[in-house]
């Protein structure tokens, strides 16, 4: 818990100082080739507080060839998976230790809370490291019976040098979620970091050294999206990509790996509905909701960014929606707040244009609407209503601090005498359940299908809805669960395949199918 003023950015530019603020690659921490550095801006003074190596094409090719080496040559794919994971284990266990220096930095770096980098950002990284270090010795394949004197087996196997490319809203859960289940399958790395968040993975390469994590294993390139990135999508050394960021830039990699069959998991945006019923706890349901958009400042891919409130409540869910939004306490990151600043002068001045398009298109503006007066990217909780399923606020992903709240209604089937009560007699009733099939459908009417949030104390809503909705989650009566163990991942424009859990250890192995007779035809 935060103790209000137990810790001062000045700390944790102190901390951000120590880094090497260089590239890792084969362990060794290595200026740029091209000597090029890039600056870290501070998003609540908008000032640069220290330059980090600028990783491109020459660098990336380097890091390349060493996760090359590592993996054809290096112990990291032949050692014993129980090795591998106890070696994981000791990331865990450093990440830990060092968890207070980690959280201040990514505070530093990304505008959050100095509370929930301490409350969920590391801790859930760790966690991650663990859980994956728990599978390493568990990734196994099955003895298949065959036709005729013959077994047959398969191997796991993982798949080589894997290339990783992160965003910047959650910068050290994305490196976990990334290179965990890639380790734990004995696949080598190159990880590239987001230009505006590159200092929680620096203090993970160092921590991933001194855990003995071999050589060449986990290389992290600090750079930009069109030179670094690109350059990584690009090399032919590169097994696999797996990436996170906009549904724009996925597209483009995906059509790039395409051309040499390279297998590629991408989570992309998001425009995330979520459906309140009439008969749920109001405040409850307003505080879940208010979660589920305004978390890191609206800043995430499965932010509830759509939100259908049941007409017969609307009202009362408005009024108290914008008491909560309006005391939202917003300010410097390593105070006391609620919400800091956004990560960069792009993603502000992008939310910003998006609230006028929604002061334009006629959605009614309860609250905020606007920058906050001064330095730093700050933008104020913001709530528009009466959304119309059309507007460019409720199709984009805005990610930032803007609650979209439409109308909608269930036709009450009860209302009827007919409906209520026993007629005991030779007569039907059909009635219409359309209203429920409407909401479905305006849920599933955009592009994206990463996340849907259902509330309802009615099992037969809950049912209905979240098998209805289109979705790689679904949320029930809550929001914002990212345990490990769980698979997430978007339908739709919002990705190709499954992160965490179980379900993420095939997107690094390859399955191998041996057959050998079942008795030496010699003897
Ligand atoms: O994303 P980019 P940006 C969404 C969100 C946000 C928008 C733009 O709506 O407002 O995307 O954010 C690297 N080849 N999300 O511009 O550009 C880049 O360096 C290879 C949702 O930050 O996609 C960074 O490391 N890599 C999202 C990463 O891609 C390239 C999280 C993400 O940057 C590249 C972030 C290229 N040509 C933004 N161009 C989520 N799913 O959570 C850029 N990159």
């Amino acid at each position: 818990p935060l103790r209000k003023g137990d810790v001062t950015a000045e700390e944790a530019i102190r901390h951000a100082d120590h880094l090497p603020k260089k590239l890792l690659i084969d362990g060794a921490w290595v200026d740029a080739q091209s000597g090029k550095t890039m600056p870290v801006v501070d998003p609540r003074t908008e000032e640069v507080v220290l330059r980090v190596a600028e990783g491109d094409k020459a660098d990336v090719d380097a890091a390349v060839a060493a996760a090359r080496k590592a993996f054809d040559h290096g112990p990291w794919p032949r050692m014993s998976a129980k090795e591998r994971g106890r070696v994981m284990y000791r990331l865990a266990d450093l990440m830990e230790r060092d968890r207070e220096e980690l959280a201040q930095l990514e505070t530093l770096d990304n505008g959050k809370p100095i509370f929930f980098s301490r409350a969920a950002d590391v801790p859930l990284s760790f966690d991650h490291l663990r859980y994956y270090a728990g599978w390493a010795d568990k990734i196994q394949g099955k003895t298949i019976p065959v036709d005729g004197p013959y077994w047959a087996y398969t191997l796991h196997e993982p798949l080589g040098v894997v290339g990783q490319i992160i965003p910047w809203n959650f910068p050290l859960l994305m490196a976990a979620w990334k290179i965990a289940p890639a380790l734990a399958c004995g696949n080598t790395i190159v990880l590239k970091t987001a230009e505006q968040t590159p200092l929680t993975a620096m203090k993970l390469g160092q921590l991933a050294l001194e855990a003995g994590l071999p050589p060449g294993v986990l290389n992290i390139i600090s750079g930009y999206g069109p030179t670094a990135g690109a350059a990584l999508v690009g090399n032919p050394g590169v097994d696999k990509i797996a990436f996170t960021g906009s549904t724009e830039v996925g597209r483009k990699i995906a059509g790039q790996v395409a051309q040499s069959l390279k297998p590629c998991t991408l989570e992309l945006g998001g425009k995330s509905p979520v459906v309140v019923c009439k008969d749920v706890d109001i405040d409850k349901a307003v505080a879940d909701t208010h979660f589920a958009l305004f978390f890191n400042h609206g800043q995430c891919c499965a932010a509830g960014s759509r939100l259908y409130v049941h007409e017969a409540i609307y009202d009362e869910f408005i009024e108290k929606a914008v008491k909560a939004a309006t005391t939202r306490r917003v300010g410097d990151p390593f105070g006391d707040v609620d919400q800091g600043p956004q990560v960069d002068q792009d993603q502000y001045n992008k939310i910003l244009e998006y609230i006028d398009h929604g002061k334009n298109e006629g959605a009614t503006l309860q609250c905020g609407g606007k920058a906050r007066a001064g330095k730093g990217y700050y933008v104020e909780p913001t709530v528009f209503t009466d959304v119309k399923d059309s507007m460019k606020i409720s199709r984009e992903e805005i990610f930032g601090p803007v609650q979209c709240i439409s109308k909608w209604s269930k036709m009450d089937e009860d209302s009827l005498k007919i409906s209520r009560e026993e007629i005991f007699g030779p007569v039907q009733c059909i009635s219409k359940w359309s209203k429920m099939d409407e909401v479905i459908q305006r849920a599933n009417n955009n592009a994206y299908g990463l996340a849907a949030g259902v509330f309802s104390n009615n099992i037969d809503e809950v049912n209905t809805l979240s098998r209805g909705i289109k979705s790689g989650t679904v949320w029930v009566n809550c929001y914002n669960l990212y345990d490990s163990a769980v698979p997430f991942g978007g339908y739709k424009d919002s990705g190709l395949g499954r992160e965490k859990g179980e379900y993420a250890l095939s997107n690094y192995t390859q399955v191998k199918a041996v057959y050998q007779p079942l008795v030496n035809p010699a003897w």
